[in-house]
């Protein structure tokens, strides 16, 4: 007869337990801003049918990138300075396996495409007309580039002034980054923007650089990133959590470290903002940013929460 499982519980969101002396996952996913919660329960669906972290975090944030009401992800996103919506992904399994996209143009699912990237080409990252002509080759369509109505309102707007200036936890939404662990334990990550509106046109963030808006090892843990995207790159922000994790910190602890050298970083800390969202192999998860108002979406067992993160300055 087979022995029964064993549970075990201690910290936030642990969930280890064992089954016939072999180790069981609880499933969860964790994201950035509140739009994760629509994110979380698509990849839920997944998990919750005993699918896989990696088609969980890719079909998780695919809601996103078609959300209407989303304006830093997809191609709903606002544009560049020359009026172009320019979009990053990337894509990484716990085995480091991993795929992005950057500076790419109509296609509605840059996530996929990253993806692709990873499982059908020996490269890591494609940009620009490069990764459009291999999304043309692999069959996907061109997007027609009209900015939709909210993001051509608003970049009407923005010509009368013509200033770059990020504005921190701009209505509350911002890229989206998931990280996850499925039943068998395996953890996977996906992240995906239209990056910082206004941006000079070829520029490129943290999300599709893997260390930087995203990083996984199945050995220790899995880390996103969310803000500020020049500031992120700097402290390779999300291998950084990481390596901290797997010397021993928390997630939490590795959050705030990461949140702390950015700032020693920063030159304009007051109008810089970057979230961190970290889940450690065990299931435990933390989070931390500069500035108040970050948020993410947290879905495990059949609960999900929207949780404010702690942050640096309050
Ligand atoms: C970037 N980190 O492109 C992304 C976008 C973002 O606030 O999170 N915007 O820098």
């Amino acid at each position: 007869m087979l022995a029964p499982f064993s549970s075990k519980v201690s910290g936030i969101g642990i969930s280890k337990n064992t089954f016939n002396g072999q180790r069981v996952s609880q499933p969860q996913v964790i994201s950035t801003w509140n739009h994760g919660m629509a994110a979380n329960d698509k990849a839920w669906e997944i998990l919750s049918a005993d699918g896989n972290i990696l088609d969980a975090v890719e079909e998780g944030v695919k809601v996103t990138e078609v959300d209407k009401n989303v304006f830093s992800v997809g191609l709903n996103g606002i544009p560049d300075r020359e009026g172009i919506v320019t979009l990053d992904a990337s894509i990484m399994k716990g085995d480091g396996s991993c795929g992005a996209v950057a500076f790419l143009r109509q296609i509605k699912h840059p996530i996929t495409l990253a993806r692709m990237v990873m499982e059908k080409t020996p490269h890591v990252l494609l940009v620009g007309e490069g990764a459009r002509q291999f999304a043309i080759q692999e069959g996907m369509q061109l997007e027609e580039e009209v900015l939709s109505p909210n993001a051509s309102k608003a970049y009407e707007n923005w010509k009368i002034n013509a200033k770059y200036k990020p504005i921190i936890n701009v209505e509350n939404h911002d890229t989206i980054g998931m990280i996850g662990i499925d039943a068998t334990g395996e953890m996977a990550g996906s992240c995906t923007t239209s990056g910082l509106g206004y941006k000079m046109h070829g520029r490129v963030g943290d999300s599709p650089i893997i260390g930087a808006g995203l990083f996984v090892d199945g050995e220790v843990g899995a880390a996103t990133a969310t803000g500020l995207g020049e500031e992120v790159i700097r402290i390779c922000g999300a291998f950084l959590i990481v390596e901290l994790m797997r010397q021993g910190r928390t997630p939490q602890e590795a959050c705030e470290e990461a949140v702390k050298r950015a700032i020693a970083k920063s030159k304009d800390l007051k109008n810089t903002q970057i979230g961190f969202l970290a889940i450690n192999k065990e299931g435990d998860f933390g989070a931390f940013s500069i500035q108040p108002g970050f948020n993410y979406a947290h879905h495990h067992k059949a609960k999900q929460s929207l949780v404010d993160s702690n942050s640096w300055f309050k």
